[in-house]
């Protein structure tokens, strides 16, 4: 079979980036066209000279892939060509929550045919880990370095999720790389809908976590283990489904092993942030009513 996200790209081992995409193009067979934006993903996988992508692929700006992806669309439906594919955008948690939030939810408002993946590794990573607005409270990256003055990232993570709902747009969804047949299950769902769609994959990043590749998917487990990433599903705005959990685990199970949460093990503050991080688990429990 050739393949759609060929090996041989620059990827970190475990990195959850390439999970996402290889299941997302697999799941559509190829039939689609890649707007990317800046950021690790275009980075590993078209360094100059070389492409990993076997299928259309464009990488235009860190701000603007939601943008390029609805000219896409609008081309596609003009020259009457929509049967050849999907269009569909990966973009970082930062090019999604942040700098690219105007491009995104122009796209959304105007409900074009796109599907926008965003593959949340919770940090702007390509640039050495500075935090962005899907980095959760308690991180510790470059600009919100733990130590004496502050314990990591004070603010909460954004309810990207949310927001898309809130657009009216007819299919969101979160995922996880810990259960790549359910992202699959998604993705084929997500273009069953006329219109625009929005799925956040929750990927580790075995550098700005501080983990190592072989820890990378069960920690990404463990984040849905302790509701600290709700894995639901939203059509027409309504709650369809959620992943149930059984046995609740405590937050410290999924925070302790990475590097960018250890000072909230020795940190003075540190309890008080670990507790703050469990009443979030414990909303994001009640909210989507996720134990068993
Ligand atoms: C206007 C602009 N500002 C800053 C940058 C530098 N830059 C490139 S990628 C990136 C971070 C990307 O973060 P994210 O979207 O989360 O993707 P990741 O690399 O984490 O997968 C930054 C700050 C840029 N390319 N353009
Ligand atoms: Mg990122």
């Amino acid at each position: 079979m050739s393949e759609y996200f060929a090996p041989g790209h620059g990827a970190c081992p475990g990195c959850g980036l390439t999970i996402a995409v290889r299941n997302t193009l697999e799941a559509l067979e190829g039939k689609v066209f890649v707007s990317n934006s800046t950021g690790c993903l275009e980075i590993i996988s078209s360094m100059y000279n070389r492409s990993a992508w076997g299928v259309p692929y464009i990488h235009s700006l860190f701000e603007n892939a939601g943008a390029v992806a609805a000219g896409i669309e609008a081309a596609l439906k003009a020259l009457g060509r929509k049967d050849e594919g999907h269009v569909v955008v990966f973009a970082g948690d930062g090019a999604t929550a942040d700098i690219g939030i105007g491009t995104l939810s122009g796209m959304f408002d105007r409900n074009h045919d796109v599907l926008y993946i965003c593959l949340d590794n919770e940090a702007y990573q390509n640039t050495g880990n500075q935090q962005s607005g899907l980095t959760p409270p308690g991180a510790n990256t470059t600009t919100t370095p733990a130590g004496k003055i502050m314990p990591g990232k004070l603010g909460r993570k954004k309810d990207m999720v949310s927001i898309a709902v809130a657009h009216g747009i007819p299919y969101v969804a979160s995922a996880s790389v810990a259960f790549p047949m359910d992202i699959r299950r998604k993705v084929k769902r997500a273009v069953e809908f006329e219109g625009a769609k929005y799925i956040q994959i929750h990927c580790p990043c075995v550098t700005g976590w501080g983990i190592q590749g072989k820890d990378a998917v069960p920690l990404a487990r463990l984040a849905v283990e302790t509701a600290l990433y709700p894995i639901v599903e939203f059509e027409n705005g309504e709650l369809v489904k959620v992943r149930k959990i059984k046995d609740r685990k405590p937050v410290e199970e999924y925070l302790k092993p990475q590097r960018r949460f250890r000072h909230l093990f020795r940190h003075p503050e540190g309890k008080k942030i670990l507790e703050m991080i469990q009443k979030i688990a414990d909303e994001n429990a009640k909210r989507y009513n996720l134990d068993i």
